[in-house]
C-alpha cells in the first residue's frame, strides 16, 4: 500500500500573497535558486527524506515568478525528492526555455539519464553536505559524479554550513568546472562580516576562479530577522562586489524548513538592491551570469 505522506506538523507553508516588489528586477532576470515540492499524488516524496513539506508544484512556482517579475527559473533537486528528479524534471519541461534544473543523481548514473535530463533542460547536479538534510554521500561517489557530467557541460551546486568549510575546502578546491556555494557557504552572521570564518570562504573564491556563489537566503541567516534583513547585507555586498561575475541569486521558494517565520517574497526581492546597489550589478547577478552558466546551451 502507498505510503500516506503527511506534512509535518511545524511545516511553514509558502507566503499566500506575496507582495508586490519596489524594486523593479532587470528584464531577463533568473531566479536561480528555487524548488519544487510535489505535488505528492503525482510526485510523491522520497522515503529517505528528512522532512515531509507542503505541496508546492510547479504551477504555484510559475505563478510566483511572474508576480515578482522574474523570465526565469533555476530548479533545484530538493532533498525531499531524493535521487528522484521526476517533479524538477516535469517542472523544467513544462517551464521549456523558461527553466533550468539541477539535479541529485546517484554515482553510478548512466550516460542516457543525465542525456534525458539535459534534454529536459537540467545543467547541474547538487552536492549536499547538510546533514539534517541528507544522509553522508561518499566523496568517491562525488567525484565519479563529477566525472560522468563533464561531457554535458553541467556545473555543480554544493550545499553545506560554515563550520564544515575548513574540512571541505580542499575537496572543493580539486572538483572539476563550475562550483556554485549555496547561501555564501550559510555564514554565521552574528560573527560579523569580518570574521576569520567568513574572510575563508572570500579567500576560497579569492583563490578558484571557478568557484561561484549564491548570496540567497538572507531570511534563513538573519539573525535580526524580517522585513529587511539588514544584518545579512554586508556579507553579500562584500561577495557581490568582490566577484560580481561570479554570483547568483534565488528566492528559495517555498522555503523549505524555515521555523522562525515565512518571508514576503517581494521583500526578498526588495533586498536585491541593497547588496546590487547599481544597475551594472544587478544585471551580472540577476541576468548575465546565470545566463551564461545555465543557458549557454
Ligand atoms: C534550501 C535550503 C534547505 C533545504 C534544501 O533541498 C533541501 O531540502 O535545500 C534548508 O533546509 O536549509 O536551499 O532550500
Amino acid at each position: 500500500m502507498a505510503e500516506i505522506q503527511i506534512t509535518d506538523a511545524d511545516w511553514l507553508d509558502f507566503h499566500p500573497n506575496p507582495s508586490v516588489p519596489r524594486f523593479v528586477l532587470p528584464a531577463g532576470a533568473v531566479d536561480a535558486h528555487c524548488h519544487v515540492f510535489g505535488p505528492r499524488d503525482a510526485f510523491p516524496f522520497a522515503p529517505e527524506r528528512k522532512y515531509t513539506p507542503c505541496d508546492a508544484g510547479k504551477d504555484k512556482l510559475f505563478e510566483l515568478r511572474d508576480h515578482l517579475g522574474f523570465s526565469r527559473n533555476v530548479i533545484v533537486q530538493a532533498t525531499c525528492h531524493g535521487k528522484d528528479n521526476a517533479a524538477m524534471v516535469d517542472a523544467c519541461r513544462a517551464g521549456g526555455e523558461l527553466a533550468r534544473g539541477v539535479a541529485s543523481v546517484r554515482h553510478d548514473i548512466s550516460r542516457d539519464a543525465l542525456a534525458e535530463m539535459d534534454a529536459a533542460g537540467v545543467r547541474g547536479v547538487r552536492f549536499n553536505f547538510v546533514r539534517r538534510l541528507v544522509d553522508a554521500t561518499p566523496r568517491e561517489h562525488f567525484v565519479e559524479v563529477a566525472e560522468r557530467i563533464q561531457a554535458f557541460g553541467w556545473s555543480i551546486v554544493v550545499y553545506f554550513e560554515a563550520q564544515d568549510l575548513a574540512d571541505l575546502a580542499p575537496f572543493l578546491a580539486s572538483l572539476p568546472g563550475t562550483i556554485v556555494v549555496d547561501h555564501m557557504g550559510r555564514p554565521d552572521i552574528a560573527k560579523g562580516v569580518d570574521h576569520p570564518d567568513f574572510q575563508r570562504f572570500v579567500e576560497l573564491m579569492a583563490e578558484h576562479e571557478n568557484i561561484w556563489s549564491k548570496v540567497t537566503c538572507p531570511e534563513r541567516l538573519s539573525v535580526q530577522g524580517p522585513p529587511d534583513y539588514d544584518d545579512v547585507v554586508p556579507f553579500a555586498r562584500r561577495i557581490v562586489e568582490l566577484f560580481p561575475d561570479r554570483v547568483l541569486w534565488g528566492t528559495d521558494w517555498p522555503h523549505p524548513n524555515m521555523k522562525s517565520h515565512m518571508p514576503d517574497d517581494g521583500k526578498l526581492v526588495d533586498f536585491i538592491p541593497k547588496i546590487a546597489p547599481t544597475a551594472e550589478l544587478q544585471r551580472k547577478l540577476l541576468v548575465d551570469n546565470p545566463m551564461r552558466l545555465y543557458w549557454a546551451h
